[in-house]
């Protein structure tokens, strides 16, 4: 490790509305998948760090749940894991999908940040998609709230001006010796990053008929003599509908999300994966304390 003279080292808390791109552009900067991604909102459900090198510096991001106005215990629980993010960091980066413009949700934040009076930087995303003139008109809005110190346009998707983005976060995290041993890029327990990879391949294949309130654990994990590993989860739903759907006709819709997660599986953890998968009814399991440990959240009353 380098000597602590040079090395600079910091967290930098990505934030952002459901569904803004924060997790493309953590992977994208980490050069791993390590934070699942969907075109859904609400994909993030907990904090995760992503770890990034560029030269002397070690950059330790922070994915966090979109912020937006919460109304059950779940959303509550991750608004605010999100908030605790931001405190907790040196830079914070707020990330605008630019194709839903300056929503309620944005403003909220971009207040919010402006009571605790932390600076941030400002990132409008999807400019893949979004005109030249719609982007300088929300950059000049946003600009007016004298939050942000920096401004930026990005397409956290194909990676254009990303490398700047990346350059600045650079020079304005503090000098210090790194936090993490330089081969880790993530604190995401295996465990739950397969639980994680499941989840994505649900909310992928049941976009439609999708229950909000799904979530995965590992109830078995044997690391095996061959180097392969076997795994048990459990998909926890609401309702006996949900399950139905989760199974689909057949066993069809399960046995495919089986496949296409063990695929995914394999490739992120580099060995033959055994995955089996159970799906069970835990009446408002999103209700319940003993829930929120499993995927890293504090339950919030
Ligand atoms: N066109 C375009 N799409 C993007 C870009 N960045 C992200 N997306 C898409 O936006 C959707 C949401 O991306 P995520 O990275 O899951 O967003 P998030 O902010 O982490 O969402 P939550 O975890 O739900 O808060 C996905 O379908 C991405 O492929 C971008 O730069 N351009
Ligand atoms: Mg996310």
């Amino acid at each position: 490790m380098n000597a602590s003279a040079e090395t600079r080292c910091g967290f930098i808390a990505i934030i952002g509305a459901p569904n803004a791109g924060k997790s493309t552009l953590l992977n994208r900067y980490v050069g791993s998948k390590i934070a699942i991604v969907t075109h859904k909102v609400q994909t993030t459900r907990t904090r995760i760090i992503g770890i990034a090198i560029q030269g002397d510096t070690q950059l330790v991001f922070v994915d966090t749940p979109g912020i937006f106005a919460p109304r059950r215990k779940l959303d509550r629980a991750m608004v605010s894991a999100a908030w605790r993010g931001a405190q907790d960091a040196d830079l914070v980066l707020l990330l605008v999908d630019t194709l839903d413009g300056i929503t309620g949700d944005v403003r909220t934040i971009v207040s919010g940040l402006k009571k605790t009076g932390r600076k941030a930087f400002l990132a409008l995303n999807k400019i893949d998609k979004v005109k030249r003139d719609t982007l300088l008109a929300m950059a000049r809005e946003l600009d007016s709230s004298g939050v942000f110190t920096e401004t930026f346009m990005i397409s956290a998707l194909d990676g254009n001006g990303t490398d700047d983005l990346l350059a600045s976060l650079v020079k304005a995290l503090p000098r210090g010796p790194w936090l993490y041993p330089e081969d880790q890029i993530t604190d995401v327990p295996l465990k739950m990053l397969a639980a994680e990879i499941t989840r994505e391949q649900i909310y992928l294949r049941l976009h439609q008929e999708l229950p909000y309130q799904i979530a995965v654990e590992a109830e078995r994990w044997d690391e095996r003599k061959d180097g392969s590993i076997r795994i048990e989860q459990v998909i926890f739903v609401e309702r006996k509908s949900q399950k139905g759907i989760v199974i689909g006709k057949g066993g069809q819709a399960l046995k495919k999300i089986g496949e296409m997660a063990r695929a995914e599986m394999e490739e992120v953890f580099g060995c033959k994966i055994h995955l089996f998968l159970f799906v069970k009814v835990a009446e408002r399991w999103s209700e319940k304390p003993s829930h929120y440990s499993e995927i890293g959240l504090d339950y919030v009353e």
